[in-house]
């Protein structure tokens, strides 16, 4: 498979525990060693407030672009290993801290749901701390559903979201 037939994927990395700017720069080195896949724009990090419950310290985010020929269950085990590799615990309580979180947030243009995987990610068009750092890498970016980066920015505010390293980190 040459590189033009590889499927270009947005992946959304989350941290607030454990050195998160850490966690997501050797998260961002892993990335780099997915067979198969060629690491694009990475987006500079993000400070965020939590969303979610609040007795939890802010997180670092970013989003970094993926050129990949694995198939997209195979790129979420990828990305869950990943996960694992830096420690990561599942727990029962919904949307608590964790040292890494990595979202598969968009395969090419394509929709898909089975019950391990729903792309696009069901919280990519409300979250700031996924459309913020997506547009800063990909402009002109638009859903499979035709809803494009720019608007959808346009119509959820930053909330406090801010610039805490630059690209690429
Ligand atoms: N899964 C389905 N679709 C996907 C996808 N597109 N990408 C399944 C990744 N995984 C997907 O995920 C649970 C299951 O979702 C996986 O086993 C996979 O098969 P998880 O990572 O184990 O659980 P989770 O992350 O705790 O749950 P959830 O609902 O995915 O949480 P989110 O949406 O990831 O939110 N606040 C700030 N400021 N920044 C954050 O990054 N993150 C969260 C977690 C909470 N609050 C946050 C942040
Ligand atoms: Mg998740």
């Amino acid at each position: 498979m040459n590189a033009l037939s590889k499927q270009r994927c947005f992946i959304g990395l989350g941290a607030n525990l454990n050195n998160p700017m850490g966690q997501l720069r050797a998260a961002i080195s892993a990335l780099a060693g997915v067979p198969g896949s060629t690491l694009g724009r990475v987006s500079s990090l993000y400070g965020s407030k939590p969303m979610g419950p609040q007795d939890q310290p802010d997180y670092v985010n970013a989003v970094a672009e993926l050129y990949t020929e694995l198939p997209p269950l195979q790129l979420l085990d990828a990305l869950q290993q990943i996960e694992q590799q830096q420690g990561r615990v599942r727990k029962d309580e919904r949307w608590g801290p964790r040292t890494l979180d990595l979202d598969l947030l968009l395969y090419g243009n394509e929709q898909l749901q089975c019950e391990r995987l729903t792309v696009p990610h069901y919280g990519l068009a409300e979250r700031e701390f996924v459309l913020y750092p997506l547009q800063e890498i990909a402009a002109d970016l638009q859903l499979p559903d035709g809803r494009s980066i720019h608007g959808l920015c346009q119509q959820v505010p930053r909330c406090g979201l801010t610039v805490v390293a630059q690209a690429p980190c």
